[in-house]
């Protein structure tokens, strides 16, 4: 298996809550480091440009103002198959389908306040990672 990273960002329902250790918790015991990690208030830009993908769904403008109604916590996560990892520890978007364990499940109360994301390919990960962290920030 190869170490690898991901992208991640603890979203607003996580913070209002005051869930991010939490959440970290269930990170490292799935064996992922948090080699980067800021808590910062998104602006509508940034959350524009990180959902460019979505742009065309009826749920964007929702998402945007969601994203960005208080602070996130973006991080970089490090471990063998990180992407893939992560994505099994999160569970499915909808956390009413999410598996028994997973973030979601215990965490989250609805599909669009639904706690993390996390990166859906190594490329997307690396393109993520660059929009929110300089090399220097991440030490692994
Ligand atoms: P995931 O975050 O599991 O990769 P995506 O990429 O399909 O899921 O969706 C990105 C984000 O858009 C989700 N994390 C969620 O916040 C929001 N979202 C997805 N589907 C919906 C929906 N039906 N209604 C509201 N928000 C949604």
């Amino acid at each position: 298996m190869a170490t690898e990273r991901t992208f991640s960002i603890l979203k607003p329902d996580a913070t209002k809550r005051n869930l991010t250790g939490a959440v970290n918790a269930l990170i490292e015991k799935a064996g992922l480091r948090i080699v980067g990690q800021r808590r910062i208030q998104m602006t509508k830009a940034q959350a524009e440009t990180f959902y460019e993908i979505h742009k065309e769904r009826p749920f964007f403008g929702e998402l945007v103002d969601f994203m960005t109604s208080g602070p996130v916590v973006v991080q970089v996560l490090e471990g063998d198959n990180a992407v893939a990892k992560y994505r099994e520890i999160m569970g499915a978007t909808n956390p009413a389908q999410a598996a028994e364990g997973t973030i979601r499940k215990t965490f989250s109360e609805s599909v669009g306040e639904n706690t993390v994301h996390g990166s859906d390919s190594a490329e997307n990960a690396a393109m993520e990672i660059a929009q929110f962290f300089k090399d220097g920030d991440i030490v692994g």
